[in-house]
């Protein structure tokens, strides 16, 4: 790190006379005072960047210096979103740099705007890891996160007539001022190859190709200190004598640079399509070349810092690293922690195995079967022949110590072994690995955590009851609310009207605001007098933006049907939906379809489309949800009861005043604990209900007992939609997958038809309480003021204290 700010390609200039205004720094073309916003974005970035680095210099030196236990976060996906303005807050300098941009004829708010997102990662797991890096230096805690410097991020999606399209996106196209290369921190990771063993019966990986591991850092600055931590992403290069000059000059160039090219797929793109044999092979060289990288690098610091005091020993490893696997991604840091102990350091089997498994912890963020990552066993073989020696070897004597010492679950070992033999298709079960190796496994809210120690983990909680913990997620309140909505964190709560009609006025600028965007966004005008109805997250069925979508289409009927005296009676509201549907899942696809047509026809109806509008907003990623949180007044919540394992985006929502429409599924449970179940708009079934509820429906389908009695409003919904009263696409594939009585669709798995109608009734709710604007106000405040609980402050110190045994390590 000490040469972490060795090369920049600017030149510091002080933009004006003032030593109360800071530098801006000036790139070597251009005068400050003729910068276009983007040149002033650049130059703006890279005073600030170096300020970052001189604070992170001083934080690795004093980490140096005393030597605490680190906490190293492994994960595939971080979504960074922007950095100037979190940077800026930080540092708590946004008057200086205001002040400095303004005498430029800047403002600090346009200027922001240029930067690209860094979206390498997809949604909740991705951002939660970004909150978790803000908290962990904001508490001075020492940490590191690595990952994959992706080329390509999160595709950006435009809505087209045809539905969603994904177009590549080059957040690196011009360059990022965040990032510094570290040519001297590089590291080679092998794939495929054979073993070979040894004279005295050690093994030892060899042959198969080597790509080389470069280093770039990213500074991440905590709120109000000194501390400034890394994100260490690694690119993959071909190294040098891997280019074969000979077939070059011989006019051969594509087989001269072909491991070139090959090094360069590894980080070319954010979850490679896995449809193919090819890109499920690049997707788990992927994941070994992160967890390959990173922990030869932790490995070589903790040896350099040991080494300084003469005689150490390996078993002191678990007393100075803590490394956290974000979901199974990174599982193959296991085998490959035991792999460098025992084949390059040495160690036995036990000693290594005990290293490893007082290191590693685990956190799980789904229960959906399909997201459960099963690798073929084949493919594991071929490119890593002696991870999958010792995952047999885990096996083996977790089987033995089952049969040795826990008889009753025998019969359980089919399931609960890490291999599974099935001979049509043997897999490695990532998450059971990842359980028998770790010294503790969370779950990310108390009703998930809970399913996992009674369902998916039952049997390994009779085995190692106190491995299991919660660790209900938080949101870092920097980015989402006091940098993002800095008109409502500058207020104490109070319950005056005075204090209601400053609420209030804050709340309508975030809508103005929110409605230009939209605007400028969509063409669409929306007024903001409106109740403002966000559901924005990836586009998922157990997600469910059918339900709100078909409770639109509802609303818009009945508003059809209205007499114009009668309409005035309603709520106005105006429904935004944001997300992306992964390329390839078609009925995710259909819904953003449907969404926008739906809004097309209703926008555009002058007899309701002034009490209600439809609006899809493009490209939903951080900077957007930055926009669209502030603005809302309500938010929809409504995944079927245990399937999100906690959700993060309810929490940025109620800690901006917007109240919650929602199901008891994931943190929802513990948002309606803390702000009041009076200020929450509850409905739907259970998590104990639904296995119930869906055998119900498999025996309305051939026609048994308990049958399903369909809703009628949901029936109307449904057949208004088939009608084609929103254009001639056909929905009936979509709509099918909720009858259950078709080919497609698992017989309306997710339950939407069962929850419609007291989704319904809630919204209904809603409407009135909307009307009583004192109310309305006073609900609002109370979400604000009971969210402090979901700061990712409070999951990190948890985190620190009761997994990875770290403290803090302030720099002075
Ligand atoms: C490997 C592949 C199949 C894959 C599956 C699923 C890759 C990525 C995912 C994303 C999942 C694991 C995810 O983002 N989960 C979300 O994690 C959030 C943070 O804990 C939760 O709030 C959210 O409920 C959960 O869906």
């Amino acid at each position: 790190p000490n040469s972490a700010g060795a090369t920049t390609s600017t030149a510091t200039v002080s933009a004006v006379s003032s030593s109360k205004v800071p530098p801006i720094a000036r790139p070597l073309a251009g005068e400050p005072e003729e910068f276009e916003p983007e040149q002033a974005y650049f130059a703006t970035a890279e005073s600030v960047r170096d300020r970052l680095i001189q604070q992170w210099n001083e934080t690795y030196a004093h980490y140096h210096k005393e030597d605490p236990k680190q906490t190293y976060y492994l994960s595939m996906e971080y979504l960074q979103g922007r950095a100037l303005t979190n940077a800026i807050g930080n540092l708590d300098i946004q008057d200086a740099y205001g002040k400095a941009l303004n005498q430029l004829g800047h403002q600090l708010e346009d200027i922001v705007e240029q930067e690209k997102d860094a979206a390498l990662g997809n949604g909740g797991l991705g951002r939660l890891a970004s909150c978790f890096l803000d908290s962990m230096a904001t508490l001075n805690l020492p940490a590191w996160g690595y990952g994959l410097r992706y080329r390509y991020g999160l595709f950006k999606q435009r809505i087209t007539k045809e539905g969603q399209e994904e177009i590549a996106e080059d957040w690196l196209e011009k360059f990022s001022p965040w990032e510094v290369v570290r040519h001297d921190v590089v590291f080679p990771v092998r794939f495929f190859g054979h073993v070979e063993v040894n004279p005295d019966g050690s093994r030892k990986w060899v042959g198969g190709d080597t790509v080389q591991a470069l280093a770039y850092d990213v500074p991440i600055p905590g709120y109000k200190t000194k501390n400034t931590i890394s994100l260490r992403l690694w690119e993959a290069r071909a190294s040098s004598d891997d280019f074969n000059l000979f077939l070059f000059n011989d006019g051969q160039y594509e087989s001269a640079s072909q491991l070139h090219s090959g090094a360069q797929q590894i980080c070319a793109v954010l979850y490679p399509g896995d449809a193919t044999e090819n890109g499920k092979l690049l997707r788990l060289k992927q994941q070994f070349f992160l967890c390959s990288a990173s922990l030869q690098d932790i490995i070589l610091r903790f040896k350099e810092r040991k080494n300084e005091n003469r005689s150490w020993k390996w078993s002191e490893f678990p007393s100075k690293v803590a490394v956290q696997l974000n979901d199974t991604h990174p599982t193959l840091a296991i085998p490959e922690l035991m792999r460098l102990l025992m084949d390059n350091e040495g160690l036995g089997w036990d000693e290594a195995w005990d290293v490893t498994t007082r290191t590693v912890a685990y956190t799980n963020h789904t229960v959906l079967p399909e997201a459960l990552e099963k690798w073929s066993q084949s493919v594991m073989w071929k490119l890593l022949p002696r991870h999958m020696e010792i995952i047999e070897e885990i096996d083996t004597r977790f089987i033995t110590m089952i049969r040795t010492t826990r008889t009753d679950l025998e019969s359980k070992l089919p399931s609960i072994c890490i291999l599974d033999n099935n001979p049509q298709k043997p897999v490695v079960r990532m998450a059971n690995l990842c359980v028998v190796s770790s010294h503790k496994v969370n779950g990310v809210a108390q009703l998930h955590s809970d399913i996992l120690k009674a369902e998916l983990f039952a049997d390994y909680v009779s085995i190692w009851p106190k491995k299991f913990q919660n660790k209900t997620n938080g949101i870092t309140p920097r980015r989402w609310l006091r940098f993002c909505s800095p008109e409502l964190s500058l207020r104490k709560f109070a319950e005056n009207a005075d204090f209601q009609a400053e609420w209030s006025s804050a709340k309508m600028a975030n809508k103005q605001r929110l409605a230009q965007y939209i605007l400028r966004e969509t063409g669409v005008s929306i007024d903001p007098n409106s109740l403002f109805d966000i559901q924005v997250k990836r586009i998922h069925e157990y997600k469910r933006q059918l339900l709100n979508i078909l409770g639109a289409i509802y609303r818009y009927k009945k508003l059809k049907e209205m007499s114009a005296e009668e309409r005035k009676n309603t709520t106005p509201r105006t429904i935004m939906f944001g997300g992306k549907a992964f390329a390839t899942y078609t009925n995710a696809k259909r819904i953003v379809k449907l969404v926008n047509d739906v809004g097309a026809v209703v926008n555009s109806d002058p007899e309701v489309n002034s009490y209600l509008k439809v609006v899809f907003v493009p490209n939903y990623n951080v900077s957007v949800a930055e926009m669209l949180i502030p603005g809302s007044e309500l938010s929809q919540h409504i995944s079927t009861a245990g399937m999100e394992a906690s959700g993060t985006s309810n929490m940025k929502f109620a800690l901006n005043g917007c109240l919650i429409i929602g199901t008891l599924d994931g943190a929802n449970v513990e948002i309606r604990e803390e702000i009041g179940e009076e200020n929450f708009f509850l409905f739907g079934a259970t998590a104990d209900e639904v296995p119930r509820l869906r055998k119900e429906r498999e025996n309305g389908l051939s026609s048994l007992i308990a049958q399903f009695k369909p809703d009628p409003r949901f029936e109307e919904a449904k057949e208004y939609t088939r009608s084609g009263a929103f254009g001639s696409y056909d929905y009936n594939p979509l709509l099918d997958s909720l009858e259950g009585n078709s080919g497609y669709g698992r017989g309306d798995y997710f339950l939407v038809g069962h929850d419609f109608p007291s989704y319904m009734d809630a919204q209904e709710r809603v409407d009135e309480a909307y009307k009583d604007r004192k109310r309305w106000l006073k609900m609002s405040i109370l979400s604000t003021a009971g969210s402090g609980k979901f700061s990712s402050d409070r999951t990190i110190s948890q985190y620190a204290k009761e997994i990875w045994n770290i403290e803090e390590c302030r720099v002075p």
